[in-house]
């Protein structure tokens, strides 16, 4: 075993040479790995009793991709075009063995291997479009020869990592090795290669499977299309599409000048910098500060949930999905047998759409029970209260629960937006109360908000966030605070969209701005869907807001058909609507203001520099530990494009200074609702960025 450089070894086992990276924690093509895999090629190819190489990986998984860390700044060390041509020209067979994932540049890499090998739970992708990227080292040109151009188009659109035994049926595996024995099966292959004296394939030099999309452009035209809607606003889909037809209609070489050309457009957008700052926002995300990975964790093996409503049901349905028996008690029956079809019925659905079997569907209805006697919880691990937003019921429910559950059992509160801290105070456990704030719906929404109050335990927080992992969920760590970190800032751009109507605008105009900014819907649209009559009440309604006068009006939303939107009867979609816009006319004229014009730039500025203003006001209350934890929020729970990278990345680009200036005019005309907070005021002052907190 030679030690070529600190992660990579060359080694022999007979006449195969085995070149072995070790660069935690996922082998991603640092300088460092890309000299090693030169440096280690060069040696084997020159040692005239190397017969054939293979090339594998230690730890985690094979090579994860090009170190993102390292985009941006100056390439050093050895090129990996260089790495991929020496290996691609060897002259000795050499074969990729693939465990874990093969990613982007990884599997670019083991492109340019003449033969690769796989265990079965490997996967292999092209993910780069997650990251605003195209594969940049000939894999838009290498994979559509393997997989065929429509093949290429689904995998490097999506970014999917495909399981091993779908990528050896389309031939971008050889051979599947048992788990546990991919190097022995890696070398008895690479000597069966030499012994049989088969031809070393080189991947760019067949481009047969490319034959059936040449003189198709509907392949592309028609993919595009029936995309269109999911990727709008994102540049990368459309230059990995670029490629793939660069790939059918262009020689290799020209193809990959075509390649290179794109990938140096998306890779110096402000698209792929939101979205490769966000991949590091979400892993950073799960560091908190003062609870170290290492601490200690409570097991949740079984799970109580209190109301078997639309969120307590979503709820259950994460711990079903993760085989963790769930028990969900109800007040009376009617509502649970309710809650108890709804659930069933999701899960009919998936199963229905083939996410799974109906054997699977009772399998997790089997994990859930239902109950009407809280006592029922009295040994389970974790119980989760989703019951209507009232502080008496709910400090009611956990003086009960810290009574009936047993000691060390975590009492966590589904609350969005009430004092954690007062619940807290009816136990006797604080240490133990913790907040899960879930998203509706629950079972889909990857969004967690952890809430720490007061006197929770670092056990129970450490344990929280890696329950979150388990049940698939993206957690962030928050404080008390009213309505926590999300809704704390939506209340923000809530307030702004409602007063911009109360000045002139039209619903739809200011549903238009975030729509064209890149969010999924309006605020307007998304009341319109949630109904407009939630906590509104007939008797009590005097036409005080355009809200009560809509109602009044049995426009409640979707659901009459009406509401901010007319819904057209077969189609549903929502068009502006001359009633409404009489309407508001008529309120604003009745308050004696003068309706005005509002620009689309001062309703968007309105709309997004409050709640980046809000969000620094709850990082200066230490309410979220970081920045990119706010931006982690607002991402996974309300929207927020990606490729924007959440509303602190996005002040960072627009830059702090301009939201500052906008805010203090704002302050001047319409009231201290924009005063700046104090660590906008101090970022500026400094020259500094969001992104400098880290
Ligand atoms: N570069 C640098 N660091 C990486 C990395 C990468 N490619 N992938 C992961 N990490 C770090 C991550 O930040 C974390 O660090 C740790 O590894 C574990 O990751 C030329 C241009 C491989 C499926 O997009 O999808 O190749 O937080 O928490 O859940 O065409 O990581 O512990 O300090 O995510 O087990 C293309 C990205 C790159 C794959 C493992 N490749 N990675 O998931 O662990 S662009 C990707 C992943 C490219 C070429 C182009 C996942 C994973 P820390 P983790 P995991």
């Amino acid at each position: 075993m030679t030690a070529i450089n600190p992660v990579t070894d060359l080694s022999k086992e007979g006449d195969v040479a085995v070149i072995t990276l070790n660069s935690p924690p996922v082998n991603a093509l640092s300088a460092n790995v890309r000299n090693g895999l030169y440096d280690a090629f060069k040696e084997a190819i020159a040692d005239s009793a190397v017969k054939a190489i293979v090339l594998i990986c230690d730890g985690r998984t094979f090579i994860a991709g090009a170190d993102i860390s390292e985009f941006g700044g100056a390439m050093q060390g050895a090129s990996l075009f260089d790495v991929q041509n020496m290996m691609e020209g060897s002259p000795k067979p050499v074969v990729a063995a693939i465990h874990g994932t093969a990613l982007g540049g990884g599997l670019e890499v083991a492109l340019c291997a003449h033969y690769r090998v796989a265990v079965p739970s490997a996967r292999c992708g092209l993910p780069e479009v997650n990251l605003g990227l195209l594969p940049g080292a000939g894999g838009t040109q290498r994979l559509p020869r393997i997989t065929g151009a429509e093949k290429a188009l689904e995998m490097m659109t999506s970014g999917s990592h495909v399981p091993a035994k779908e990528c050896l049926a389309m031939g971008l595996v050889d051979e599947l090795a048992p788990e546990g024995k991919l190097k022995e099966t890696a070398v008895a292959f690479a000597r069966k290669i030499v012994a049989e004296k088969k031809p070393l394939v080189k991947v760019r030099d067949n481009d047969s499977k490319l034959q059936a999309a040449k003189g198709h452009p509907e392949i592309f035209a028609n993919f595009r299309k029936a995309n269109a809607r999911k990727f709008r606003g994102f540049k990368a889909p459309e230059a990995n599409i670029k490629c793939v037809e660069a790939a059918v209609n262009q020689p290799f070489e020209e193809g990959l000048k075509t390649e290179r050309k794109l990938f140096g457009e998306v890779m110096s957008s402000p698209e792929s910098a939101a979205q490769r700052y966000y991949f590091f926002a979400e892993r950073q995300a799960n560091k908190i500060p003062d609870v170290p990975d290492s601490t200690a964790t409570i097991p949740v093996n079984s799970v109580g949930i209190i109301g078997a409503g639309t969120m307590g049901g979503g709820i259950a349905m994460n711990f079903a999905n993760a085989g963790i028996p769930v028990t969900i008690v109800e007040v009376k029956q009617d509502a649970l047998d309710r809650g108890l079809k709804v659930v069933r019925g999701n899960y009919e659905r998936s199963a229905k759409n083939g996410r799974f079997t109906m054997d699977e569907v009772e399998k997790r209805m089997a994990l859930i029970k239902g109950s009407l006697d809280m006592n029922d919880l009295k040994d389970v691990d974790m119980v989760i209260e989703a019951v209507f937003e009232r502080m008496d019921i709910k400090k009611d429910i956990f003086t009960k629960l810290d009574a009936i559950c047993k000691p060390g059992a975590i009492l966590a509160t589904n609350t969005s937006g009430l004092n954690i801290d007062e619940i807290a105070s009816v136990t006797k456990r604080p240490e133990y109360v913790i907040g899960l704030h879930f998203f509706s719906p629950a079972n889909v929404m990857k969004l967690l908000e952890i809430v720490r109050a007061d006197h929770t335990s670092k056990e129970v927080i450490n344990t929280s966030m890696k329950l979150a992992k388990k049940i698939g969920k993206i957690a962030t760590l928050v404080g008390v605070c009213p309505g926590f970190v999300g809704n704390r800032m939506l209340a923000q751009r809530g307030r702004e969209a409602q007063k911009m109507v109360l000045e002139g605008a039209m619903p739809w105009d200011v549903d238009r701005v975030l729509y064209d900014f890149g969010f999924p819907m309006g605020p307007f649209a998304m009341s319109d869907l949630a109904g407009l009559d939630i906590g509104w009440v007939k008797e009590k309604s005097h036409g005080e807001t355009i809200r009560d006068v809509l109602c009044e009006a049995d426009r409640r939303g979707q659901k009459t058909g009406a509401g901010y939107y007319d819904y057209d009867p077969e189609t549903r979609a929502a068009k502006p609507s001359p009633v409404t816009e009489k309407i508001i006319h008529d309120f604003v004229s009745k308050s004696g203001k003068n309706p005005r014009t509002i620009g689309d730039q001062e309703i968007l500025e309105r709309c997004i520099y409050p709640m980046i203003n809000e969000g620094a006001k709850i990082l200066e209350e230490k309410k979220a530990i970081r920045p990119s934890d706010v931006d982690v929020v607002w991402v996974n729970g309300y929207g927020w494009p990606v490729y924007r990278g959440g509303p602190m990345h996005y002040g960072d680009q627009v830059g702090l200074d301009k939201v500052l200036a906008k805010m203090k005019e704002f302050q001047a005309t319409m009231g201290d609702a924009f005063k700046p907070s104090a660590l906008l005021e101090k970022l500026v002052a400094e020259g500094k960025k969001f992104a400098d907190m880290r």
